[in-house]
């Protein structure tokens, strides 16, 4: 792909970045998820039905993020938004603080982060380390009990989707890297930037769902590939800014 010209990125990431750090993705050999079938833990009916499962399942994953390092893909998409001269926004699917601890700074979680919780006492977002459980009270009002994960599960709506909408309609690149394609509305945005007259690139391990709707699709280890698309992009010649 001739990346001459491009001034404004997206780049959407999934649990494929974080793999080669050790952090599970959803969609394993077994369907399960660390044990649990994503309907039995990240519903908001999986949390008014058994919230103590839903603590448990979230407070073992905040718990393993300090276990884990950012790897080779994380640090070239910070290096990356360090160098880019133009427009850049990455978007994450993941809820690991992978990408923050690597260095990016224009980024956003568009379902939530471990590191946050959020009080439905009093509807305050606050920082968040180690276990939550069933009776944790909130730094704010005080409530107990009243705290969960600041996640969005399946029928929430996602973060900050005006934004992510707006950066697509201005984007010349998108690239996914390291998703399935199995969740909207992200798998939904790869046709918003091609609508929108974007170049768009896929990097993941083996073709996802919505491959066939990718200029170009890149198949290997996000580690690996991730670094060396940075460097051709860093390298490809930004004189020329595609009219829009
Ligand atoms: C909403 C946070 C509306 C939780 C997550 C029917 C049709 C279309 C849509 C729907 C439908 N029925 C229901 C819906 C909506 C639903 C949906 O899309 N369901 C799917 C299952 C059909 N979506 C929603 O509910 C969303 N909200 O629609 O709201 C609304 C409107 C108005 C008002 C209110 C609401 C919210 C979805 C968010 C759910 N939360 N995560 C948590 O993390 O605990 S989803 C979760 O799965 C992730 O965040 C991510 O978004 C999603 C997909 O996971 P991936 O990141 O792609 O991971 P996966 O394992 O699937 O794939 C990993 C990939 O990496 C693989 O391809 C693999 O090959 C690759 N890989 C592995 N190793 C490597 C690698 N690649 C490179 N290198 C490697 N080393």
């Amino acid at each position: 792909m001739d990346f001459s010209g491009i001034r404004n990125i997206v780049i959407l990431t999934g649990a494929g970045v974080s793999a080669e750090s050790g952090l599970a993705t959803f969609r394993g050999p077994d369907g399960l998820w660390e044990g649990h079938r994503v309907e039995d833990v990240c519903t908001p009916e999986a949390y008014r039905r058994d919230p103590a499962l839903v603590h448990q399942f979230y407070d073992a994953r905040r718990e393993k993020l300090g276990t884990v390092q950012p790897n080779a893909a994380h640090e070239a998409l910070a290096r990356l938004d360090a160098e880019w001269p133009g427009e850049l926004l990455l978007v994450t699917q993941n809820v690991d603080d992978l990408h923050e601890r690597a260095g990016s700074k224009r980024l956003l979680h568009m379902h939530g982060e471990l590191t946050s919780a959020w009080c439905l006492a009093c509807d305050e977002r606050f920082g968040w380390s180690g276990p939550m459980g069933e009776e944790a009270s909130c730094p704010s009002c005080g409530e107990r009990g009243r705290i969960r994960p600041d996640i969005v599960w399946f029928g929430e709506m996602p973060y900050e989707m005006e934004r992510i909408e707006e950066a697509l309609q201005r984007a010349d690149l998108f690239v996914s890297v390291g998703t399935s394609g199995a969740v909207y509305p992200a798998a939904g945005f790869v046709q918003t930037a091609r609508y929108c007259g974007a170049k768009t690139l896929e990097i993941n391990l083996e073709p996802s769902l919505g491959s066939y709707m990718f200029d170009e699709s890149r198949t290997g280890r996000a580690g690996e590939v991730v670094p060396a698309w940075v460097d051709e992009l860093l390298q490809s010649d930004q004189s020329s800014p595609i009219s829009r």
